[in-house]
């Protein structure tokens, strides 16, 4: 049987031997043609899954490490039906089954040898733009991959930052908003402050053909997509899904304790005005750089789409945090919310919620 090969993926989407792909929005198909591949794969079997929401605390430990290092890494595409609110499913495209994508950490002067898996259960092409990466297209290119193929790309952490990485392959949009977003941290030299909990949220919006909480299966829709008009908002790629409500608090931590947050816009589109409510954010690191010293007592932080924030919450009191995107109707309507628990004593000092007069 003959086999697909790499080159042959390339030649199929009209990139053989180009750099045609991450950036350049000129290749892109037209809205047809989109709509025409979405249908192709709505009609094809997707493994169902229970949960794609990525569990906000499942974070790679502080590198602990003077020396640079090659490091293995795996991403594998995952194409799965899942639900984003009770009672709604949706094909999303994932790295690893979940979102956002797997969180890679790394340090500043290590070589990563990336392997990128494209299972023949899928039914894309999908490939990795790393905006970590010095080189054409962020190794798009280089990891473009048909069902059935695996590629491989090394490449050197050459400046620190928490950096977003995402599908890119010409419906691009289409491929992040289905889920294809994550982020690769490259620590700097001498690492970074200690905290006492670490956590991961990935915002991204979700374009259907039906109704914000219509019940059922619900189709992409490159109409809605090419308005910017949004069916859900969503932080970890289901409607409260780092909440009570769903999956429970993206963490619960101790009064008195320091969180840090890695938050990262899939978009493709939308920006995130991104606030903790009840809190400001402590430390923040803008746009994730780690070379730049860190803003203090920041309210509400603008993160683009294909841009991350580092940012610190402590916890005076205790209480649940509400992290949001400040554009509330995202929040109120279409499911863009995650919770942070903080549990100990009340200090009424800082806040008394029934002074006696
Ligand atoms: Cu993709």
């Amino acid at each position: 049987m003959l086999k697909t090969t790499r080159r042959r993926t390339l030649q199929a989407l009209g990139l053989g031997g180009v750099a045609a792909v991450a950036g350049c929005a000129s290749e892109a198909p037209s809205a047809e043609q989109t709509q025409q591949q979405q249908t192709t794969v709505a009609q094809q079997t997707k493994q169902d899954v229970d949960r794609v929401a990525a569990d906000p605390t499942d974070i790679p430990g502080p590198l602990d490490r003077s020396e640079p290092a090659e490091v293995d890494v795996t991403l594998t595409a995952e194409e799965v039906t899942a639900e984003i609110e009770d009672g709604v499913t949706f094909d999303f495209m994932t790295y690893g089954g979940q979102i956002p994508g797997p969180f890679i950490r790394v340090r500043q002067g290590d070589t990563v040898n990336l392997t990128f898996e494209n299972p023949d259960s899928n039914s894309m092409p999908h490939n990795v733009d790393f905006h970590a990466v010095a080189g054409p297209g962020g190794g798009a290119e280089a990891t473009t991959t048909a069902p059935g193929e695996t590629a491989h790309l090394k490449f050197k952490a050459t400046y620190p930052g928490a950096y977003i990485y995402h599908c890119a392959v010409p419906n691009m949009d289409m491929h992040i908003s289905a889920g294809m977003f994550g982020i690769i941290l490259v620590e700097p030299k001498d690492g970074m402050p200690e905290v006492d909990e670490e956590l991961y949220i990935g915002q991204h919006e979700v374009y259907t053909d039906k109704e914000t909480g219509e019940t059922g299966k619900h189709g992409f829709s490159v109409d809605a997509m090419a308005a910017e008009d949004p069916t859900y908002v969503l932080m970890n790629g289901e409607k409260y899904a780092t909440t009570p409500e769903k999956y429970g608090p993206a963490a619960t931590v101790e009064t008195g304790d320091t969180a840090r947050v890695f938050f990262v816009t899939g978009g493709p589109n939308l920006a995130s005005s991104f606030h903790p409510i009840g809190n400001v954010w402590e430390t923040l690191y803008p746009e994730g750089s780690l070379s730049t010293k860190p803003q203090k007592h920041i309210q509400t932080r603008l993160v683009p789409p294909g841009s991350t924030t580092i940012a610190t919450m402590d916890f005076p009191v205790p209480g649940d945090y509400k992290l949001v995107d400040h554009s509330l109707s995202r929040v109120a309507r279409k499911g863009c919310l995650s919770i942070v628990r903080a549990e100990g004593e009340e200090n009424t000092e800082v806040f008394d919620p029934d002074p006696q007069q």
